[in-house]
C-alpha cells in the first residue's frame, strides 16, 4: 500500500572503509537516527540512508597491505560498520555500499546525463593530491596537505572534467532563493565565499586508479571519489529510477563541516548539470575534539564507541553526544564529563523519577495508575509547564537543538522532583483526603513522566521503551503521533508493566577504567581484515582498469581483461641518463602513431647510446605518470631476472617486425 504520509529522507556519509568507526562518525549517524525517530512520531514516511565508501587509492592500498584482493577487504570493513550500527540500535532504511552494482549503475548514467548536457570534457591534470582526503590540494609539491598535514603526491594524468565553472551563478542563485539549504550560517557564508570567488572545473575521473567504477567506454577512466561517493545519496533510492521511489529529492545530508564543499557545491552543480532536483538541505555540524583536536584516526587521538555501549549502555552515549555538544559545534569528549551525565542526569534524574514514581504507585495504589481527584494549583503549574515544554522540544528538534530539547526535557524532570519534595506524598495518610490527594500527586508525576519518555524517546529509544511499558502504555514510544501529545492523556486504571534496570548509579573511577581497559583491547585487536586474510594479492596488471565488480586480482583474468593491455612494438629514438636518478633512463620511442617519451628503470644495466634503434615492447595504453619529475608516457617490458631483478629488455631477434605491430 503507498503511503499517504509526507515523505522524508536523510542521510549520513557514507563512511570511508578503510578504517574502523570511532565516535566522530558515531555522533553523524546518531544524530540521523534520532532526526529519524523523531519524524516518524511526526508523521513521517522516513527513509535514512547510511553506507561505505569503498573505492580509492586508501583502499588499494589498505587492502594490498592487508593482503587481500579490495572486494574481499571492503565487504569486510563494510560488515564491520554494520553491526556496529546495529549494536548501537541504528535504524539505518538503507545500506548503500559504493560498491553495489546499482550504484555503479547510477554513478554512470548520472555522468552520461552531465556528458549529453555538455559539461563534461576530456582533459589533463597535474596536481597536488592528498590520498588521505581523496582531493586535490591547492600547495607546491613537497608540501603537506594542508587540511590533514600529511604527504601529498603530484598525480598527473587523463581525466574527465566537470564544468563546475558554470554553476557559479546558477549555485549564487539557488543559495539566494533557498536561505536555509546550507545550515548553520557559519557554513552557509563560508560556501558563499569559496563560490563567489570563482570556481575551477573539476576533474571527476582517473586512470591512475584501479579500484573504482569504470567510465563506460573510456577506461582506462574510473569515477574520482566525490563523483561516486556523492551519488551513493541517489542510488540507495531509486538511483535513474528515483521518480518511482519518491524519495529524491533529499530532505536532508548531515554532514561533519569538513566536506561541505563537497556537499554544498559540487553535489548541487552535478545534479544541476543532470538536470536533477536539488537536496533541501545540507547540514554540516561541528567535530568532536579530544584533546582540543579534531577526533581523527590519522591522528590516533579516537575514542571506540563499543566499550562506552558495554559500559554504560547506548542511551548513555547517545544522550552524552547530543546533550553534551550544542549541535553545529564543535565539542571535546571526556569520559569524566561522560559518566558525570550518565549519573547526574540519567541515573539520578530520568532513572530516578521512574523507579520512585513505580515504587510509590505499586505501594500505594495497588500498582495501577491512580485516578487523580481535585487538582490543586501546584499541580496546574507543573501542568502548564509540561505542555510549554513540549511546544518548546518539537520546536528544537524541529532546528536539531538537541542540547536545548534536552535540557528543557531535563527541566521538566528537575521540576517534578521539586514537585514530589514540596508535596511529599510519602508522609500522606490514610484518610480518604489523603488518599486522593497523593493519587492527584502520583498521577501529575506519572504523567510528566509519560510525557517525558515520547519527548526523549528519539534520543533514548532502548530505555523509554521499558519506561513506556512499564507505564503500561500500548505498543512502543516510537509509534506514539508527537503531534497529539498533549498534557492530561494518561488513563487511570491502567496496571503498571514490569520493572526494569534503567541506569543503574555507577562509580566514576570504576566506570573510567573499565572504558579505558576496553579501549585498549579494541586498540590491540587486528583489524577485522588481516585477523582472516588468507590469500595474498598479486600486482595489478599494468595498465587494467578494475571495474567494481572485477575478480579478485589473486584470480585468473579472462581474455578480454589481458585485451585491455594494448601492447606494440616501439622502437628507440633517442636515450639519456636523468641528472638525480641513477636507474632510469629517458627514452624516446617510436611507437608507430607517435612518438613517446617514456622512462625506464635500466639505467644500470644498458648503456644509452647503445640502445638507439632497437625494437622493444610497449604498454602503450598506461597513464601518463612522473618519476623523478618526468614524464613517462608507457612502460618498456622487460623480463626481471636473478635475485637483484635484473631487467633484460624483451625484443624480436628472429625477425624484423614493424614499428607499431600490436602483442597479442
Ligand atoms: O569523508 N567529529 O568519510 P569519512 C564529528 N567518505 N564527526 C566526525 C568526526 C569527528 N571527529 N570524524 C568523522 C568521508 N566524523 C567521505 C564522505 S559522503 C558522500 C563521502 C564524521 O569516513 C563526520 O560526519 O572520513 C564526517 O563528515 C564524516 O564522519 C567523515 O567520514
Amino acid at each position: 500500500m503507498p503511503s499517504n504520509k509526507p515523505k522524508f529522507y536523510l542521510t549520513t556519509p557514507v563512511y570511508y572503509t578503510n578504517g574502523l568507526p570511532h565516535i566522530g562518525h558515531t555522533y553523524s549517524t546518531i544524530v540521523c537516527d534520532t532526526i529519524r525517530r523523531y519524524k516518524r512520531m511526526r508523521g513521517y514516511d522516513v527513509v535514512m540512508t547510511t553506507g561505505t565508501d569503498e573505492h580509492g587509492v586508501n583502499v588499494e592500498r589498505s587492502a594490498k597491505k592487508a593482503g587481500v584482493p579490495e572486494s574481499e577487504f571492503v565487504a569486510k570493513m563494510a560488515a564491520e560498520w554494520r553491526a556496529l550500527w546495529d549494536e548501537l540500535g541504528v535504524q539505518g532504511d538503507e545500506f548503500i555500499r559504493t560498491t553495489d552494482l546499482k550504484h555503479a549503475h547510477t554513478v554512470q548514467w548520472l555522468f552520461k546525463q552531465c556528458r549529453d548536457n555538455g559539461f563534461v570534457y576530456p582533459g589533463h591534470y597535474t596536481g597536488q593530491y592528498c590520498i588521505y582526503d581523496n582531493a586535490y590540494v591547492d600547495v607546491k609539491p613537497g608540501e603537506n596537505c594542508p587540511d590533514c598535514g600529511r604527504p601529498t603526491e603530484t598525480v598527473t594524468e587523463a581525466n574527465f572534467y566537470f564544468k563546475l565553472s558554470a554553476f557559479q551563478k546558477p549555485l549564487l542563485d539557488w543559495y539566494a532563493k533557498h536561505p536555509d539549504f546550507i545550515q548553520p550560517e557559519a557554513r552557509r557564508n563560508e560556501v558563499l565565499s569559496f563560490v563567489e570567488g570563482g570556481l575551477r572545473d573539476l576533474s571527476i575521473t582517473r586512470t591512475s586508479v584501479r579500484w573504482g567504477i569504470p567510465v563506460p567506454g573510456e577506461e582506462p577512466h574510473v569515477f574520482y571519489v566525490w563523483f561516486d561517493a556523492l551519488t551513493a545519496y541517489l542510488s540507495a533510492v531509486g538511483g535513474p529510477q528515483y521518480e518511482k521511489t519518491g524519495y529524491w529529492p533529499a530532505d536532508l545530508h548531515l554532514v561533519g563541516k569538513e566536506i561541505i564543499r563537497f556537499h554544498a557545491v559540487y553535489w548541487p552543480a552535478f545534479l544541476m548539470a543532470a538536470g536533477l532536483p536539488l537536496p533541501k538541505q545540507v547540514w554540516a555540524h561541528g567535530w568532536l575534539l579530544m584533546d582540543s583536536a579534531k577526533m581523527s584516526k590519522s591522528l590516533g587521538n579516537v575514542v571506540r564507541p563499543r566499550p562506552i555501549v558495554h559500559v554504560l549502555g547506548m542511551d548513555a552515549l547517545r544522550y552524552y553526544l547530543l546533550r553534551e555538544t550544542v549541535f553545529g559545534q564543535d565539542g571535546n569528549f571526556s569520559y569524566d564529563a561522560l559518566v558525570q551525565r550518565y549519573n547526574s542526569d540519567l541515573a539520578n534524574g530520568l532513572g530516578n523519577l521512574a523507579s520512585r514514581t513505580a515504587a510509590m504507585i505499586e505501594k500505594n495504589c495497588g500498582g495501577k495508575i491512580p485516578k487523580p481527584a481535585v487538582f490543586q494549583p501546584q499541580d496546574t503549574a507543573l501542568a502548564t509547564t509540561a505542555q510549554e515544554v513540549i511546544g518548546e522540544v518539537l520546536e528544537q528538534y524541529d532546528k536539531l537543538g538537541f542540547s536545548l530539547a534536552l535540557e528543557e526535557i531535563w527541566s521538566l524532570i528537575a521540576a517534578t522532583d521539586k514537585y514530589l519534595t514540596t508535596e511529599h506524598p510519602w508522609s500522606l495518610g490514610e484518610s480518604e483526603p489523603d488518599q486522593q490527594r497523593r493519587a492527584t500527586i502520583l498521577w501529575t508525576t506519572a504523567e510528566v513522566l509519560r510525557i517525558v519518555t515520547a519527548l526523549t524517546h528519539p534520543v533514548l529509544p532502548e530505555s523509554t521503551t521499558k519506561v513506556w511499558s512499564l507505564l503500561g502504555q500500548p505498543d512502543q514510544p516510537g509509534s506514539f503521533p508527537l503531534d497529539g501529545l498533549r498534557w492530561g492523556q494518561l488513563a487511570p486504571a491502567k496496571p503498571l508493566g514490569k520493572s526494569q534496570a534503567l541506569f543503574p548509579r555507577i562509580e566514576k573511577a570504576e566506570a573510567i577504567e573499565r572504558m579505558e581497559a576496553m579501549e585498549k583491547e579494541e586498540q590491540k585487536q587486528p583489524s577485522p581484515v588481516t585477523a582472516t586474510a588468507a590469500k595474498p594479492a598479486s600486482a595489478p596488471a599494468a595498465g587494467g582498469a578494475a571495474t567494481a565488480a572485477a575478480p579478485a586480482a589473486a584470480e585468473k583474468i579472462g581474455i578480454e581483461d589481458f585485451a585491455r593491455v594494448e601492447m606494440r612494438v616501439g622502437q628507440i629514438k633517442t636515450a639519456e641518463r636523468i641528472v638525480g636518478a641513477d636507474k632510469l633512463l629517458k627514452l624516446t620511442v617510436d611507437i608507430g602513431t607517435e612518438i613517446r617519451q617514456i622512462c625506464a628503470g635500466i639505467a644500470q644495466y644498458y648503456e644509452p647510446e647503445k640502445l638507439i634503434g632497437r625494437k622493444v615492447a610497449v604498454v602503450v595504453n598506461l597513464a601518463p605518470r612522473k618519476l623523478r619529475g618526468v614524464e613517462s608516457n608507457g612502460m618498456i617490458i622487460a623480463a626481471s631476472v636473478g635475485p637483484e631483478g635484473r631487467p633484460v629488455l624483451a625484443g624480436f631477434p628472429d625477425e624484423d617486425v614493424e614499428i607499431g605491430a600490436r602483442l597479442k
